[in-house]
């Protein structure tokens, strides 16, 4: 199962309190001061895990405390210090921390093996044996250890990937990605087989690889809540180019050029935006009419690809079944990663 956004609970360790201890030895009547320090309480960090591809398993789990620190002893000996955890999360996990009504970023994992600290494990207490002096040789003063620091964050998943395949259900996105990638989702005829996001590594000669995330259809209204609704869009977000699938044969009962701007509105309403703060509908597009070789009426196509022409919009006609076009298609979507690749795009400073 695929969950994109789960809120969780941390509470990293309290820490230790210091400990009160005279040295107790025969023949010496007032030993000094020897109460150690209290051991730090545990922090809590988050990895990211290329192995993972889902938040699900914080939806059986939703509390996590670190170790507590142990407290000091007489003899000088400090607590132990509570155990650190560490909490697996998919690459392109970002976080968020609540602060009242507000959700704050505090992090952002996109690099496997990244490994950001979340709430930090109280200092111990010092035990009596740091605070004897010349005046006071034998102080009766220790220190509580320090509570860790408690945080209400949601995990928010967005895939990284370079291209996001967009269209209306069945217009043959999972079929392509099956086509050009080593992802196999379901394909089946009719609408709304893809109901969570796929991703898929497409490699051209000459070692030019990118990653494609096919996310589930669009219909109107979906930025109402029609369908599966923008749900998914958030998977787009990050992508650098966005490959619109068009089904121009005559199966769907619909005009191909509705699709495509039905499809252009909706991603207009989406609010989401990347971190240079760019829209889904300001991205690169490229558009592949699909199903060429059911191509019943070829005024269809034509009227999409004058439409298209007048829009600056590239067109490539294509069939994700027989493999028709889909070189020309994937070079010319290679060259705009390609571009995007070396202009990067500057972050909006929050
Ligand atoms: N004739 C023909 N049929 C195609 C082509 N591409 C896809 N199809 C068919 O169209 C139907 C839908 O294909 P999918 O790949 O599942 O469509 P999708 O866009 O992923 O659909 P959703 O997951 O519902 O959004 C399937 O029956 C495919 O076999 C094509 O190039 N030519
Ligand atoms: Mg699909």
């Amino acid at each position: 199962m695929f969950v994109d956004e789960v809120d969780i609970h941390v509470a990293a360790g309290h820490g230790g309190k210091g400990s009160l201890s005279f040295r107790r030895e025969k023949f010496v009547p007032r030993g000094g001061p020897n109460g150690g320090d209290g051991g730090h309480g545990g922090s809590v960090f988050l990895v990211a895990d290329a192995n993972l591809n889902t938040l699900l398993n914080y939806r059986f789990q939703k509390a996590f405390e670190a170790g507590r620190g142990g407290h000091g002893e007489g003899s000088n000996r400090s607590g132990k210090s509570g155990g650190d955890i560490d909490l697996a999360v998919p690459v392109g996990t970002v976080v968020y921390e609540r602060r009242g009504d507000d959700l704050v970023q505090i992090a952002d994992l996109t690099e496997t093996g990244q490994r950001v600290l979340v709430a930090k494990g109280g200092l111990g207490g010092r035990g009596n044996a740091q605070f004897a002096t010349s005046t006071n040789r034998a102080p009766r003063r220790v220190e509580p250890g320090l509570p860790g620091e408690e945080k209400d964050l949601r995990f928010h998943l967005k895939l990284l990937a370079d291209v996001g395949l967009v269209g209306f259900p069945n217009a043959g996105k999972s079929t392509l990605i099956s086509r050009i990638s080593a992802a196999r989702p379901k394909i089946a005829d009719y609408p709304f087989t893809t109901l969570t996001p796929n991703l898929g590594v497409v490699s051209l000669p000459g070692d030019r690889t990118f990653v494609v995330a096919d996310v589930p259809g669009l219909i109107e209204g979906a930025h109402e809540g029609h369908g599966l609704g923008h749900r998914f869009l958030s998977h787009l977000e990050r992508t650098k180019v966005l490959v619109h699938v068009v089904d121009v044969s005559s199966a769907s009962g619909r005009d191909p050029l509705d699709d495509f701007e039905v499809i252009v509105r909706e991603l207009t309403l989406f609010p989401g935006r990347d971190a240079s703060g760019e829209r889904l509908a300001d991205k690169p597009a490229i558009v592949a009419a699909n199903k060429t070789d059911a191509l019943d009426d070829p005024s269809r196509l034509e009227r999409l690809a004058a439409h298209l022409q007048r829009k600056r919009i590239p067109l490539y006609p294509v069939s994700a079944v027989t493999g028709d076009g889909l070189t020309p298609l994937l070079e010319a979507v290679w060259s705009e990663v390609a571009r995007q690749r070396e202009t990067p795009s500057t972050p909006v400073v929050e």
